[in-house]
């Protein structure tokens, strides 16, 4: 059983499509097996995107993850990674298939409406930056 961590970025907040996002995870049967809403801060987005520093897109792409409050979830499945970044489709939502969570409901590469972990380290990783803390109830 794997886990990936996905994430709906803030256009997905103001596209009030949080719940068709979901769906599609369950309607697949995979589990949702943690979630939250947050604002990313500074800290986090460097963190998330540590790959990425030093590409131009860098500064962009922290600014838009700290624009707007974000919802992260652990997902849970046999071969769940593959299938989750199957789902989303490409990077740049216009070249993902119609069908794919970017592929219908996104336009432009910066606001591509979902993050989506892309190997089992990424996964490890992703998931201990949004899921550390024993949650206090
Ligand atoms: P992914 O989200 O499909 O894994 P990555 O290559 O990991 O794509 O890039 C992370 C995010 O950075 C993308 O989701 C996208 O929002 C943004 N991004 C990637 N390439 C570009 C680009 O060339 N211009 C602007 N933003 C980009
Ligand atoms: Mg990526």
């Amino acid at each position: 059983m794997e886990k990936t961590l996905l994430i709906v970025k803030p256009d997905g907040i103001q596209k009030r499509i949080i719940g068709e996002i979901i769906s599609r995870f369950e309607k697949r049967n995979l589990r949702i097996s943690a979630i939250r809403m947050l604002r990313v801060d500074t800290e986090l987005a460097h963190r998330l995107y540590d790959i990425h520093k030093g590409k131009p897109f860098f500064d962009e792409l922290v600014d838009f993850i700290t624009s707007g409050d974000v919802v992260a979830m652990v997902i849970e499945g046999d071969n769940v990674i593959s299938l989750v970044r199957k789902m989303i489709g490409a990077t740049d939502p216009m070249q993902a298939e119609p069908g794919t969570i970017r592929g219908d409901y996104a336009l432009e590469i910066g606001r591509n409406t979902v993050h989506a972990s892309d190997s089992q380290e990424r996964a490890a990783y992703e998931i201990g930056l949004f899921f550390k803390e024993v949650p206090k109830v």
